[in-house]
């Protein structure tokens, strides 16, 4: 299947999305004398049909998995997935025949889509891979934290699932209780480490048969360029923004060690990850109420007014629909409310992690989020439907290219509408009485910064702790260690606890257990300024990009609709080129919008290592 969040390596992820069976896997058995382009369409005209009825059953299979977690439902998703690495593998094997042919670009490029998948010739492997992957996924769902008896987070319950350990990291103001927290949750991530390291030994495996140094290789292939150049152009763009990333860590650690003293909060060095007011680190809007600078009394809080007003999920959810219609596209179809999960069910055991589902990539397309009315689901539950309404604009696209131009651009696109919800928005639909003053905008500036910032190395080095795991260069012992290096060394974060025996805090992070590529969300970091800046262009604002929202621009949300229609059908620089006039993704546009914050940072951090001399 192809959830976004669950995308798999591309071409597998089409034919997990269409799911296959092993009967129609033979329709790649090899035709006899040389091949042709006609035989090639023709080739590719019966898989993609195939392919797509095929689809829906494993598709839904993994839904039900991820709905209801039970060792039948894991076991029901593992055979889906088995069937469908098999067909995968078989249409990939295929497709080799046609190496060489001149071949219209379309059917060329369907072809190369094909390859990038893995494929296990053995069907021991086979299972083994995909029930590695649905216990994987499942583990992680229903891990929870049982704190002693008595303990002070515990709250009166037993045991704390990760929703609410991200509460407290997100509230709590007191050290002890944060490290609990954090330590809670990343002592569970052990128990499914040996299957983790057995599941990359058999995905390498795969990849190494399709002809890929190992998996990483094969993830490194998708963005039409070869792996290494990918990997250069990662890190082309994680120096281009460092210095930015750089400032607002430094404000950060002064703002911190005010709020929790030296003891907590050292000079230099990296700091102790359980102060971000996030799991992961990864962001760090939960801790705006420390960092606001001094002048912020108008304290405008979204979560406060969703929480007052118990705005429930479904009115979330409108409150994001509406943005898109406003733009010009579609209402979700009614089966979009009927099939989706919008809050944490009391009653079973889900993953909650929030992801977008494109059954049948047309009428049938869902979402599975445990909102709650923070201002964070609030954003969430935008980037969401950017994917939905990804899925239904390239619908009519053939089945091979329905996927993001990139799956960064899928990511992207939510997100570049969230950036729309400014103040001025926020009061235009009634959730802010008054805007602030627009002058003093460092405010908004650093609350998205800490977003988008902050995300910025964590986003690059999950995949670069990955790709050394998947080149062999970090083995299970090492995991820990080699995490956090890159954790200080990116970051500048560090391990709040001592490190555990048979540690696996990568394991800890749902991406990694559910083997979700996460270099998209660098990338979409970077992607979803260049979109905003040339929306808003297109929509003829001329002012600060901060300060712009498309909402109810329907000029902009066509070229954004265009965009959206193309699917994967062109190299993604061809469809960058086509929004935004730029053919490679770039962090300028990121670095612009946060222009005048990047110099209010390095003013701050001058005066207060000024006063700390002094
Ligand atoms: O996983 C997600 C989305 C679903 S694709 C909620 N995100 C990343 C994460 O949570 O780690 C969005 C931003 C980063
Ligand atoms: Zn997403």
């Amino acid at each position: 299947m192809q959830t976004t969040t669950s995308y798999r390596p591309l071409a597998l992820a089409v034919l997990l999305a269409l799911g296959a069976n092993v009967a129609q896997a033979q329709v790649t058995a090899k035709p006899a004398g040389k091949p042709t382009a006609a035989e090639a369409k023709r080739f590719l005209a019966q898989t993609e049909s195939k392919l797509e009825k095929l689809g829906i059953d494993g598709a839904r299979a993994e839904w039900v998995a991820s709905n209801f977690i039970t060792d039948d439902t894991e076991a029901i998703a593992a055979y889906f997935g088995e069937l469908q690495l098999d067909a995968g593998g078989q249409a990939a094997l295929a497709a080799r025949r046609y190496k060489g042919l001149k071949l219209p670009d379309d059917d060329a490029r369907k072809l190369k889509l094909l390859q990038l998948t893995l494929m296990l010739s053995d069907p021991k492997e086979r299972a083994e891979y995909a029930g590695a992957r649905a216990a994987l996924n499942g583990a992680y769902g229903k891990a929870k934290y049982c704190p002693p008896q008595g303990s002070p987070i515990a709250d009166g319950k037993d045991c704390l699932a990760l929703g609410e350990l991200e509460k407290i990291l997100a509230n709590s103001r007191e050290p002890a209780k944060l490290q609990q927290a954090w330590a809670g949750w990343h002592s569970q991530a052990p128990s499914y480490k040996d299957r983790y390291a057995d599941f990359v030994k058999l995905s390498n495996k795969g990849a190494r048969e399709m002809g890929f140094a190992d998996t990483g290789a094969l993830w490194r292939s998708q963005y039409d360029m070869a792996p290494d150049a990918f990997a250069a152009e990662m890190e082309r763009l994680w120096q281009q923004v460092k210095p930015l990333y750089d400032s607002l860590h430094t404000y950060t650690r002064y703002k911190l060690r005010a709020a929790y003293g030296p003891e907590v909060v050292p000079a230099t060095g990296p700091i102790p990850a359980h102060l971000f007011g996030n799991m992961w680190s990864q962001t760090w809007d939960n801790i705006y109420p420390l960092l606001k600078p001094a002048g912020d009394t108008a304290g405008f809080d979204l979560t406060k007014v969703l929480e007052e007003r118990k705005t429930s999920a479904r009115e979330m959810t409108e409150y994001a629909e509406r943005f898109y219609t406003s733009l010009g596209m579609q209402k979700l179809p009614a089966s979009f409310w009927e099939r989706s999960l919008l809050t944490k069910p009391r009653d079973r055991e889900v993953v909650c992690h929030a992801s977008a589902w494109p059954i049948d990539g047309k009428d049938d397309v869902r979402i599975k989020m445990c909102i709650t009315p923070t201002a964070e689901d609030f954003t969430v539950i935008h980037h969401e439907l950017g994917h939905i309404y990804y899925f239904l604009e390239y619908q009519k696209q053939p089945v091979l290219f329905r996927q993001g131009a990139n799956d960064g651009f899928h990511e992207a696109i939510g997100d570049t509408v969230a950036l729309s919800i400014t103040p001025g928005y926020l009061k235009q639909v009634g959730l802010m009485k008054e805007e602030p003053d627009p002058k003093g905008d460092i405010p908004e500036l650093l609350k998205r910064a800490l977003s988008k910032v902050a995300i910025l190395p964590f986003a690059y080095s999950v995949d670069r702790w990955r790709w050394d795991v998947y080149a062999g260069k970090t083995q299970p012992a090492d995991y820990d260690k080699t995490w956090w290096q890159l954790r200080e060394q990116y970051m500048g974060v560090s391990r709040p606890a001592p490190a555990l025996q048979n540690g696996f805090d990568a394991g800890a992070k749902y991406h990694v257990a559910a083997d979700v590529p996460y270099a998209r969300y660098f990338l979409a970091d970077l992607l979803q300024f260049q979109f905003h800046r040339s929306l808003c262009r297109e929509a003829g604002y001329t002012g600060p990009l901060h300060q712009c929202s498309i909402y109810g621009n329907q000029k902009a949300g066509k070229k954004l609709q265009a965009m959206l229609q193309m699917g994967t059908s062109k190299p993604w620089p061809e469809e960058l080129k086509a929004i935004s006039g730029e053919e490679r993704i770039d962090g300028n546009a990121l670095l612009e919008y946060f222009a005048p914050l990047k110099t209010w940072l390095d003013e701050q951090n001058r005066q207060l290592a000024a006063q700390q001399k002094g």
